[in-house]
């Protein structure tokens, strides 16, 4: 019998364990076919990220519109003195939706001693490509990786970790691509398993000029219409449809009500088509809501962090007040 069979982790290549949760895939006919029938129809932004749109989202980082990563990246050089007073020595960095690897690398950097990394994602190629990479530049670092749906929480406690702090890391404003009560239960997910101590150092993009917000995800480049169109080549491509992608265009807009800008696909004439034999018909004018990402202020951050067991005890901003850095410790009086 394997360790794996015994639910142990095991070892794999170079890692110093890797913990295969088998979560289940995310089922990308079940979920296309209900939002296309949905109105008005939409498709979660989870299905992006296949090898073509996970290279476009590489660009659009890139962008010079898109501030988002640029500025969090240039916050973590700046604050790193702090990072490392705060998470101490021997700190274990956990990193959930494990693929931000430059910033991982400049918040090791920063931390200087760090024990340990534990990546976390429901992708295993992608996660195990990440860790072994990570553990070949830091050789000495104990590093794990757990295949695992990290919206479902944060199980550690049977994981050969080194003693330490544990510093969840949630960078990029991912937590703005979850709807309100979705994100509460992402972070829900990480307190349960804290122990006193622990933290979360997470980025949060701000609410701003709508302009800047707007160009943002509309880049003059047409990366990120690049982007949101590659999910209807993909639907073609692995779910026999006929979609004419041409006849589609990328919209960004701000929806300022529920402070965040919404992506869709907009047909620009009718249209019929089927997608694994279903049929689908678009009206002129009619659009597909493929992404949300949310802004907070610094008050509805911290509503949201409060409400789900954390206060926020130190929080970093760039000069221009366009993203937030937030140092969550779990509150125990709740
Ligand atoms: C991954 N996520 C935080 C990005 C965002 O800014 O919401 C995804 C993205 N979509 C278009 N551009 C970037």
């Amino acid at each position: 019998m394997t360790d794996a069979a015994l639910g142990r982790p095991t070892m794999h290549a170079n890692l110093d364990f890797f913990d295969d949760q088998h979560p289940p895939a995310g089922d990308f006919l079940r979920d296309v076919l209900a939002g296309m029938r949905r109105a008005p129809k939409s498709i979660p932004p989870v299905y992006f990220y296949d090898r073509k749109g996970s290279a476009l989202f590489d660009q659009i980082t890139q962008a010079p519109e898109y501030y988002v990563t640029r500025t969090e990246l240039a916050l973590l050089d700046a604050i790193a003195p702090e990072l490392a007073e705060r998470a101490g020595h021997g700190a274990v960095v956990v990193e959930p939706g494990s693929g931000s690897s430059v910033k991982i690398r400049k918040l090791l950097d920063a931390l200087g001693d760090p024990a340990g990394y534990v990546g976390l994602d429901i992708s295993r190629d992608h996660l195990l490509d990440a860790c072994t990479e990570l553990k070949l530049d830091y050789p000495d670092l104990s590093v794990g990786a757990v295949c695992a749906d990290f919206t479902g929480g944060l199980d550690l406690d049977h994981l050969p970790l080194p003693e330490g702090r544990r510093v969840v890391f949630f960078p990029g404003s991912t937590i703005g691509n979850f709807e309100p009560e979705a994100a509460r239960g992402v972070l829900s997910g990480f307190r349960s398993g804290m122990r006193r101590g622990d933290a979360v150092l997470i980025g949060a993009d701000r609410v701003k000029d709508a302009d800047v917000l707007v160009a943002a995800y509309d880049d003059a480049a047409g990366i990120t219409a690049q982007f949101n169109l590659n999910l209807l080549t993909r639907i073609n491509r692995e779910l026999d449809g006929t979609i004419p992608v041409e006849a589609f265009g990328h919209l960004s807009l701000w929806n300022a009500e529920k402070s965040r800008i919404e992506m869709h696909l907009e047909a620009s004439r009718k249209l019929s088509f089927s997608i694994r034999g279903e049929h689908f018909e678009m009206e002129k004018g009619e659009r597909l809501h493929t992404e949300n990402s949310h802004k907070f202020t610094p008050q509805a951050f911290g509503k949201l962090a409060e409400s789900a067991g954390f206060e926020i005890t130190r929080s970093w901003s760039d000069a221009g007040e366009f993203f937030t850095l937030y140092w969550l410790e779990p509150r125990w009086d709740a």
